[in-house]
C-alpha cells in the first residue's frame, strides 16, 4: 500500500483520543507533534506539514464533537478533511475535448516516468475511444523512439518519431500535422528528460510549448524523490503551464509524500498516480479515496457517514417554510438521509403515538434505498434555483435534469410526484398535531431526523 508507514503512525496518533470524552488539551498537543513528525517522516513538505498540524490542532480544540460522535471519530474526521485538502480536494479530469484534436505534452526529468506512464495513459484513454497517436520528441535518450514505439505496438498505436532526426520542435510540429491528418483526436506528445543541462532542458520545453500550443501540460513526478521534488516541480511551473501533474513510482516508496506535496506548490492538480512498471499499474487519482486509503481505517467510512449526519441541522427559515408544507429538493435530500439513519420512515412513524402511520400514504413509504440513490442523482443534476424549488419543473427542465442523471424523465416526473407527496404527508400531520395537541416526539422535524 502507498505510504503505508504513514497512514499507519497518523492512526496510531489519533487512537491516543480512544476513550476520552474530555477535552484534554496536552493530549491534543501531543497528537499534533506526533502527526507533524509523521507527515515530516513521508516527506511532505515542512510549511504544508506545519500548516496541516496547525489546523488540526486548532479545529480540534474549536470544534465540538458533533452530538453523539466521539473525539477520536470527530479528529479522524479533521485529519481526514485535512489531508484531503493538501492533496487537491476534488478529483480532475484532463482537459479534452471531444470535438476537436487534442494535444497532450509530457515533460518531466529523467527517468521520471514520462515514456511508461504515457504507455499507460494510452491505454486508459483508449478504452475511452480516444483516437490517439504518439510522437516521440526525445532527440537525447539512445532508444528513445524504439522505447515508445514498443509501448505504442503494444497497444496497437501508431508511433511518430525519426530517431535520425535532431530537432525536437520539428518532430513535434510533423508529428501533430500528421496525426491531425489521419483524423485522430488526441495526441500524446513525449519528451526529451536528459539534455546538456537542465536550463537547456526547460528552453527547450518552452519552445515546445510555443510551437505545437498543447492543450494540456502533464509535469511527471518520481514519487520517490521525497523533498528534492518541490525544487523541481516549482521550476517547470515557473517555465510552462502545468495542466496537471502525474506522481510515478509511489508503489513500495516512504517518500511519497514529498511529490505529493510538490503538486501543492505548482497548484496544478494531481490526475494520475503511477503504482508499478506495468502498463495496467496506473490509477486516477482521487483526493478523498487517497487519503481514505492512506488513513487504513476500516470503518473510517462509517465515521465519515457518523459525523455528516450529525451535522445536518437545517436552518429556521427552511423549517417555517417546511411547517407550510413547502419542501425543496434540499428538503428531500435531508429526508433521504434521515430515512436511511432511522431505517426507514414507517418503521419511525409506527413508534409515534396517533396512528400518524395510517395517514401516510404507502407509495410514500415504499421507497427502497435503489429509488432513493437513483433520486438523489436527480436532485444532483439540479440547477441551485431548481433544487430550492423556486422554479418549477417543465417538461425542458425536466429532460434536461433527466439526461444530466442518465434516466428517463418519467423517472424524473416521479421525483416531483414524490416532493408533493411529502409536501401532502407534511401538511396532514400538521394538521393532525394542531388537533391532537402537540404529541412529543410526532413533529415532523423530528420525525426526519431534525432536533427542532
Ligand atoms: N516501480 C515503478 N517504476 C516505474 C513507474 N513508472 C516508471 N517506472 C520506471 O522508471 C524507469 C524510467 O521510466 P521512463 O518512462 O523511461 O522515464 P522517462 O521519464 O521517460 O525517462 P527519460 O526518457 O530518460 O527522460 C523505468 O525503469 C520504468 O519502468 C512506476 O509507477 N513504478
Ligand atoms: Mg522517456
Amino acid at each position: 500500500m502507498v505510504l503505508a508507514s504513514l497512514g499507519k503512525s497518523l492512526t496510531n496518533a489519533v487512537n491516543k483520543l480512544s476513550g476520552k470524552s474530555v477535552l484534554d488539551k496536552e493530549l491534543i498537543i501531543e497528537i499534533k507533534n506526533d502527526i507533524f513528525k509523521s507527515l515530516l517522516e513521508a516527506d511532505i513538505q515542512f510549511d504544508l506539514a506545519y500548516k496541516l498540524a496547525e489546523n488540526l490542532h486548532n479545529r480540534a480544540l474549536s470544534e465540538k464533537p458533533p452530538t453523539g460522535v466521539s473525539r477520536r471519530n470527530a479528529m479522524i474526521n479533521i485529519l481526514y478533511e485535512e489531508l484531503t485538502s493538501i492533496m487537491g480536494g476534488v478529483q480532475h479530469s484532463l482537459n479534452l475535448d471531444r470535438k476537436k484534436v487534442n494535444v497532450i505534452m509530457m515533460i518531466g526529468i529523467q527517468g521520471s516516468g514520462k515514456t511508461t506512464t504515457i504507455g499507460k495513459l494510452a491505454r486508459y484513454l483508449k478504452h475511452d475511444s480516444w483516437r490517439i497517436g504518439l510522437v516521440c520528441t526525445d532527440t537525447w535518450r539512445p532508444g528513445a523512439y524504439e522505447q515508445l514505439q514498443q509501448l505504442g505496438n503494444k497497444l496497437d498505436l501508431e508511433t511518430f518519431g525519426d530517431p535520425d532526426e535532431k530537432n525536437a520542435v520539428k518532430l513535434a510540429t510533423n508529428g501533430v500535422k500528421h496525426f491531425t491528418k489521419q483524423d485522430r483526436n488526441l495526441i500524446i506528445v513525449d519528451t526529451a528528460g536528459r539534455h546538456k543541462e537542465e536550463k537547456e532542458l526547460l528552453k527547450e520545453m518552452v519552445k515546445l510549448d510555443k510551437k505545437i500550443n498543447p492543450d494540456e501540460i502533464i509535469l511527471v513526478i518520481d514519487g520517490t524523490l521525497g523533498q528534492s521534488a518541490f525544487n523541481q516541480a516549482t521550476a517547470f511551473a515557473q517555465t510552462t503551464q502545468i495542466g496537471s501533474i502525474i506522481v510515478t513510482k509511489l508503489d513500495g516508496t516512504a517518500k511519497g509524500g514529498g511529490a505529493i506535496s510538490a503538486a501543492a506548490a505548482t497548484a496544478s492538480p494531481i490526475k494520475f498516480i503511477g503504482v508499478g512498471e506495468a502498463v495496467t499499474e496506473f490509477e486516477k487519482f482521487d483526493p478523498k479515496g487517497f487519503a481514505g486509503r492512506l488513513l487504513g481505517i476500516g470503518d473510517l467510512e462509517g465515521i465519515l457517514d457518523e459525523v455528516q449526519r450529525a451535522q445536518i441541522v437545517p436552518d429556521e427559515e427552511r423549517a417555517k417554510e417546511m411547517m407550510k408544507g413547502h419542501i425543496s429538493y434540499n428538503d428531500l435530500l435531508d429526508m433521504f438521509e434521515s430515512m436511511n439513519k432511522f431505517g426507514g420512515i414507517r418503521k419511525l412513524l409506527d413508534k409515534l403515538p396517533g396512528g400518524l402511520s395510517h395517514s401516510v400514504d404507502d407509495n410514500m413509504l415504499a421507497m427502497s434505498k435503489d429509488n432513493m440513490e437513483m433520486f438523489r442523482n436527480i436532485i444532483f443534476s439540479m440547477t441551485v434555483p431548481e433544487r430550492n424549488a423556486y422554479v418549477k419543473l417543465g417538461k425542458t427542465r425536466i429532460d434536461r435534469i433527466a439526461r444530466g442523471s442518465g434516466v428517463h424523465p418519467d423517472r424524473v416526473k416521479e421525483l416531483v410526484k414524490q416532493k408533493k407527496m411529502a409536501e401532502q404527508m407534511m401538511k396532514q400531520m400538521m394538521k393532525g398535531g394542531k388537533k391532537r395537541g402537540r404529541m412529543p416526539g410526532a413533529s415532523p422535524f423530528n420525525m426526519l431526523g431534525m432536533n427542532l
